[in-house]
């Protein structure tokens, strides 16, 4: 149903579906409401206009008609409630073993980092039907990366990763905006996603020059900076054992257990005094402004790449 209909953005993901779905109940419902509306006004206008001998006369309450008013608007309104609650998890919620590709932006542009290694700005190519993740940071103010055809649209905050995830199910190339006004070029903010044939998105992704996979770029940034020093895989360094650290509780200083997700790894590289682990010095010395974003980036999927089980999953393909 109205899927050639020219008021909305093609439907190319797994969610847009539901969204629109919402969205057309949505009018639908305010639709009526209108009309029962002003139906009503020029009803009563009519039967009770002005005329001569007629006086009005005061109604003095019913139970009945205001907990009828009450209760169903009430009932109206948390059906829009829960629906749109179950829509939001889902779009919230990346699916387990979903690609990971980072995305830095900046003014005015979106650069793009695949696992693999290869760099893209303005374009994004996936493959059709696997699920994506977008690790997302600004390298300075507010944008907000947003693909109409996927429904999905999130903003991108400097000093921390949003996320948000798509399957795309259709190949073709859609809009990509940035949906956060950010300064005098934020219209020119533009790209494309590129949704191709799974073969042909595997033609592309050896076709391109890589140094190396995102991870390993991490790695050798982690010798260079002096981190192995401290961090070693083994027990006996100055600083924790990063290997399956990643996902997993940690146990701090102050008696708080935090989970290590992404935002917790870059946290812990750029200001490691805010959360020190239990059990160890905060001798660890402050990156913030000594690595890029994407130097981060790469330092964070070095340090999951340590995690047996999630560098698994990313391997694999999609898991249908
Ligand atoms: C001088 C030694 C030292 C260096 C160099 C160092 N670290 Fe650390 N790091 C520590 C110590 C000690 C801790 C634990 C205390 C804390 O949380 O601050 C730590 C904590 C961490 C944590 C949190 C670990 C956990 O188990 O939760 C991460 C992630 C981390 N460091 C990454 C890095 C990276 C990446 C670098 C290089 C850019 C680096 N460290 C450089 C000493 C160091
Ligand atoms: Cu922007």
């Amino acid at each position: 149903m109205f899927d050639n209909f020219p008021l909305w953005p093609a439907r190319a993901s797994t969610g847009a579906g539901n969204v629109d779905a919402l969205y057309i109940f949505l009018v639908l419902l305010a639709s009526f409401m209108s009309l029962a509306i002003f139906t009503m006004i020029t009803v009563f206008a009519l039967k009770y206009h002005r005329r001569h001998g007629r006086e009005a006369e005061q109604i003095e309450g019913s139970h009945a008609l205001e907990i009828t008013w009450s209760v169903v608007p009430l009932a109206i309104f948390m059906t829009i409630f829960a629906w749109g609650a179950v829509i939001y998890f889902q779009e919230r919620t990346p699916p387990r073993g979903a690609t990971e590709v980072y995305v830095v932006a900046k003014q005015w542009m979106w650069k793009l980092e695949h696992p693999e290694g290869q760099r893209e700005i303005n374009e994004l190519h996936v493959p059709v039907g696997r699920d994506v993740k977008l690790i997302m940071t600004s390298q300075d103010v507010i944008h907000s990366f947003y693909i109409p055809a996927f429904r999905i649209k999130q903003d991108v905050l400097p000093g921390r990763y949003t996320t948000q995830w798509f399957r795309a199910t259709k190949p073709g190339v859609y809009h990509l905006f940035c949906a956060e006004y950010c300064g005098s070029q934020h219209s020119g903010m533009i790209g494309q996603v590129v949704v191709m044939e799974p073969a042909k998105y595997e033609a592309w992704l050896a076709g391109g020059t890589t140094s190396g996979s995102l991870a390993s770029n991490g790695e050798s940034i982690f010798q260079q900076l002096g981190c192995s020093t401290c961090h070693r895989s083994d027990t006996q360094g100055r600083g924790p054992n990063l290997a399956g650290v990643f996902g997993k509780p940690v146990q701090l200083e102050d008696g708080r257990i935090v989970v290590a997700d992404e935002n917790y790894l870059r946290e812990s590289i750029t200001s490691p005094s805010a959360k020190v682990v239990s059990g160890f010095k905060p001798i660890m010395p402050v990156f913030q402004g000594l690595v890029s974003e994407e130097q981060l980036n790469a330092l964070v999927a070095y340090v999951k790449s340590l995690n047996p089980a999630s560098a698994g999953a990313q391997q694999q393909g999609p898991k249908e």
